[in-house]
C-alpha cells in the first residue's frame, strides 16, 4: 500500500478495500470525467490526485480542459461538451457556483451521468436536507472552520486590535463565501478589530494587487488582510510588498501555492493555509468506483483537513509536503 493511501481518511480505506474487487481493471464501461473550477496550481494537484487514484485501480479518467477563467461562461460550455460525449457515468467537478451551475449539472444527471463535487458544493451544501441533493457527496474543506483558523491568526497577529481587510474572489462560490463567514465569526469575538472591507476580485490577481492598493491608500493604518485563495492572497501579497509594507500589514494566505510560500518565507505573509486538493481528487475517483460498484452508505459530504503551515514549520517535511508542486 503507497503512503498516500495510507493517510487518507478511514471512510477511505474502506472504499478501497471494497472498490478493486468490484471493479476490474479491464472494465472498460466505467466513464469517469474530471472537470475542475479553472486553471490553477489547487487544480492542477487535484488533478495529480484524480491521476493517482487511475493509476492505483488501473482505470482512465478523462481530464477534461480547465476553464481559463472563473465562473459559469468557462466551465458551462466544457461540461456541455462532456454531456454531448453521452458516455460518461460519473463527472468529478467544482462547481464554480452554488446556483448557476445546478441546473446545467441536473441535466447531466437527467442524462445519466452521477455528480460528484469536490471542493466547491451546489446550493448549501446539505445533500440530504438541503434545497441541492442530487450530488453523490462533496468532498473539500470545511471551509467556514478554515476561515476561523485565518482570521483567528491574524487576530493573533495583530494583537487582537487594528484593522483587516478581507480580499475575496466571487460572491457565489461556497467555498471563499465559507471562508469569508468562518472570519467574520472568528473576529466577532475581537471588539477592537474592525473588518474596513471585503471587495471581490472575481478571480483575477491583477484586480486583487489594485484592489488592495487602494484599500492601503485608505487605510494606511491597515494591520491585516485575509487573502481568501491563491489569486487574492498573492494579489494582497504582491500589493503589500510594492507597498514596503511586508512583515507590518500582517497577511493570511489560503492555498499554498509556491508563490505564497515564497512569500511567507521573506515576510510578506504571516501564515499560508494548505487545503489537501490531492486528496479531493483522489477520493473523487474512489467515490466514482465505490458507487459503481454498489456501495450504498457514501458520506454525504467528506471533509479533508488542512496543513497550517509558518515560519517555524515551513521547512518541516511533514508540513512541506503539502504546499502544492505543480510541475
Ligand atoms: O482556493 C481554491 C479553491 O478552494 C476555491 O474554490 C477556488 O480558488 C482556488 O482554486 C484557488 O485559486
Amino acid at each position: 500500500m503507497t503512503r498516500r493511501i495510507v493517510a487518507l481518511v478511514s471512510v477511505a480505506l474502506l472504499v478501497v478495500a471494497i472498490a478493486p474487487a468490484a471493479v476490474s481493471a479491464q472494465d472498460d464501461e466505467l466513464n469517469i470525467a474530471f472537470l475542475p473550477g479553472v486553471e490553477d496550481p489547487f487544480y492542477r494537484v487535484m488533478e495529480k490526485g484524480v491521476q493517482a487514484a487511475a493509476e492505483d485501480f488501473g482505470i482512465d479518467v478523462q481530464v477534461a480542459q480547465f476553464p481559463a477563467t472563473w465562473g459559469t461562461s468557462a466551465q458551462d460550455p466544457i461540461l456541455s461538451a462532456l454531456k454531448g460525449q453521452g458516455n460518461l457515468d460519473y463527472i468529478i467537478t467544482a462547481p464554480v457556483s452554488t446556483e448557476g451551475m445546478v441546473a446545467p449539472l441536473q441535466e447531466a444527471l437527467d442524462q445519466g451521468t452521477k455528480i460528484i463535487t469536490v471542493d466547491t458544493f451546489l446550493g448549501d451544501g446539505d445533500y440530504i436536507n438541503g434545497p441541492v441533493t442530487f450530488p453523490i457527496s462533496y468532498i473539500g474543506s470545511d471551509n467556514v472552520e478554515g476561515g476561523r483558523i485565518s482570521c483567528n491568526a491574524i487576530a493573533e497577529a495583530i494583537g487582537g486590535a487594528g484593522k483587516v481587510y478581507i480580499q475575496n474572489t466571487n460572491p457565489d462560490v461556497s467555498s471563499v463565501m465559507g471562508r469569508s463567514q468562518g472570519c467574520r465569526e472568528a473576529l466577532a469575538a475581537y471588539p477592537d478589530i474592525e473588518i474596513v472591507d471585503e471587495q471581490f476580485n472575481l478571480d483575477v490577481e491583477a484586480t486583487a494587487v489594485q484592489q488592495t492598493e487602494a484599500v492601503l491608500q485608505v487605510h494606511p493604518d491597515l494591520a491585516g488582510i485575509f487573502g481568501v485563495n491563491v489569486f487574492s492572497a498573492q494579489g494582497a501579497g504582491e500589493a503589500v510588498k510594492n507597498a514596503g509594507l511586508g512583515g507590518e500589514v500582517q497577511i493570511v494566505a489560503y492555498d499554498a501555492t509556491q508563490r505564497a510560500i515564497e512569500l511567507l518565507k521573506n515576510g510578506d505573509v504571516t501564515m499560508v493555509l494548505a487545503q489537501k486538493p490531492f486528496d479531493m481528487g483522489y477520493l473523487g475517483v474512489e467515490f466514482a468506483m465505490a458507487d459503481w460498484a454498489g456501495v450504498s452508505s457514501l458520506p454525504k459530504h467528506v471533509t479533508t483537513g488542512f496543513a497550517i503551515i509558518n515560519a517555524d514549520n515551513v521547512d518541516d517535511p511533514e508540513y512541506a509536503r503539502f504546499i502544492y508542486q505543480v510541475e
